[in-house]
């Protein structure tokens, strides 16, 4: 069967962010262990903020922070809690417990580091996201966890709207089962000063100690990727599927470590019902995991595309998208592509290369379009690209898109 599935999403140039939140997907599979949610305003107006510490660097202008102020925005005044300016937005659309916080009551001029603490239960992170949203006067020059910064470019910001920065690669910023601190790096310039911000950090423990599948079920349509958690994997170990039929071997299986395997099932004419995840080591040692996968009858691969990023980027600042993709079916999607289009006029990076997939790009007239074939998406899987782009003073308003194909 061929099924194609081109979900468009197109991002208005002018349209506020608040619109384009939905795009937390039904693909991440690996189970939330904690879920943060930090934010700055945490007390009453006028006083000072029981969370957020700020340490003004006494100067406005872009500043870098040095290890040295890392460690003493720690223990820097609190931050005040105040009312937003008339041209700033009141709240973030996003969250609105979010309050404006500044160096002082009258929202002094000024660039300053922003830092507060939040815990880390988790012993083990294997990944982790953090959801960044935030308006600030005049932006936010780095985001950073335990004095690292975020990948990417976290330069951007304005006070007429709510910014966001989304990265799924926290994991390696993050200290398990401690104290961390995030850091919002201010830059003021001149007049008033202020900020307000929301973060979501999320983490996940895939890893050692835990035993899974994922995806834990599949149609009888065509292939599924899934990913094993459990212990004891050799090199050369192979997963099969045990129980009602014929056994069904996992083709193309990698061990990663000693916990975490990946293989593809091709689950084609199987009869529907509850199977047994068998996983036997080069040694004869096997580990099983009882009806702990679950043949479906039908189904198809369900590819989607939404495109992320600042709702308007700063004239001659380079501006963040995120392409995020997946697939919410229930089989693994094959020779996917995936196309964006923005105007030629854009100056464009890409934030990946070749090894996603073979990338190709075309201008065609006034667009340019660049294609990724990600070759097989596996069902219940996601991921992203990052595109910088930097528009000129004249770029009038624009639209980006984003398409994905496949089978
Ligand atoms: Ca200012």
């Amino acid at each position: 069967m061929r099924k194609r599935d081109p979900l468009i999403r197109s991002l208005k140039y002018w349209l506020s962010i608040s619109a384009l939140v939905m795009w937390v997907s039904a693909g991440v599979e690996l189970r939330a262990d904690q879920t943060i949610t930090v934010r700055s305003g945490n007390g009453s107006l006028g006083s000072q903020d029981s969370q957020v510490h700020a340490l003004p660097y006494g100067t406005t202008g872009d500043i870098t922070p040095t290890a040295a102020q890392f460690a003493s925005a720690q223990t820097a005044p609190f931050a005040y809690v105040v009312a937003p300016y008339q041209t700033y937005i009141p709240t973030l659309p996003s969250d609105a417990s979010a309050r404006w916080i500044a160096t002082t009551p009258n929202l002094s001029q000024g660039s300053a580091l922003f830092a507060m603490p939040f815990q880390v239960t988790d012993s083990t992170i294997t990944t982790a996201s953090l959801d960044f949203h935030f308006a600030v006067d005049n932006a936010v020059n780095g985001v950073f966890i335990n004095g690292n910064r975020i990948s990417g470019n976290s330069f951007d910001g304005d006070y007429h709207t709510e910014f966001r920065f989304v990265r799924n690669d926290i994991a390696p910023l993050l200290i398990p089962n401690s104290t961390n601190w995030l850091y919002v790096n201010m830059s003021d310039y001149g007049a008033l000063a202020a900020l307000v911000f929301s973060a979501t950090i999320t983490t996940s423990n895939g890893g050692a100690g835990t035993q899974g599948i994922s995806p834990n079920h599949g149609g009888n349509v065509g292939g599924v990727t899934v990913r094993v958690n459990g212990n004891g994997f050799q090199s050369g170990a192979q997963l099969k599927l045990t129980g009602i039929g014929a056994d069904i071997v996992g083709t193309g299986t990698a061990v990663f470590n000693a916990n975490i395997l990946t293989s593809t099932l091709n689950l084609t004419g199987a009869p529907p019902g509850l199977r047994d995840v068998v996983v036997t080591n080069p040694d004869g040692t096997s580990n099983t995991l009882s009806e702990a996968f679950t043949v479906e009858q039908g189904g198809a691969p369900q590819t989607w595309v939404q495109v992320l990023g600042p709702a308007r980027i700063r004239i001659v600042r380079e501006g963040t998208f995120y392409i995020v993709y997946g697939n919410r079916g229930n089989v693994d999607a094959l020779g996917v592509h995936l196309t964006l289009a923005f105007p030629s006029t854009l100056a464009s990076g890409l934030g990946f290369g070749n090894e996603v997939g073979l990338v190709t790009s075309a201008t065609v007239g006034p667009t340019t379009f660049v294609t990724v074939n990600l070759g097989r998406v596996a069902a219940g899987s996601s991921g992203q690209l990052p595109v910088f782009l930097t528009a000129s003073p004249s770029q009038p308003p624009f639209t980006i898109q984003a398409s994905v194909r496949g089978q």
